[in-house]
């Protein structure tokens, strides 16, 4: 037989599961040194865009700083920064992807 804590704690997480996941925009900066290339090449392979698309949002951080590249709940974004700054340093580039909350 459940205890009445163990109830309150099944509300609880009833609760919590209905709430919409807070999600989070996964930036790209620019920066002096990594070859254009390059950037189009990580759009396509961790964006899942097409090489039109990658090419647009490259340009936009070339010349405006920063650009969103996607929108995830957290677990995802976080995921996807992890990813792509490794990709980034295995390659011998500084390319910074960060995350700011949306
Ligand atoms: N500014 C870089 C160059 O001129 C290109 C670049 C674009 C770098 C986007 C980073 O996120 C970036 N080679």
């Amino acid at each position: 037989m459940a205890k009445a804590g163990n109830i309150e704690r099944v509300v609880e997480r009833a609760d919590t599961e209905l709430m919409p996941p807070s999600m989070y925009k996964v930036i790209l900066n620019n920066d002096d040194y990594t070859p254009m290339d390059f950037v189009v090449e990580v759009l396509q392979l961790f964006f899942k865009m097409n090489e039109h698309q990658a090419t647009e949002i490259m340009l936009q951080i070339h010349h405006q700083g920063k650009a969103v590249c996607g929108v995830f709940p957290f677990g995802i974004a976080e995921t996807k920064v992890a990813q792509v700054n490794q990709f980034a340093r295995q390659n011998q580039h500084p390319l910074l992807c960060s995350l700011e909350k949306a």
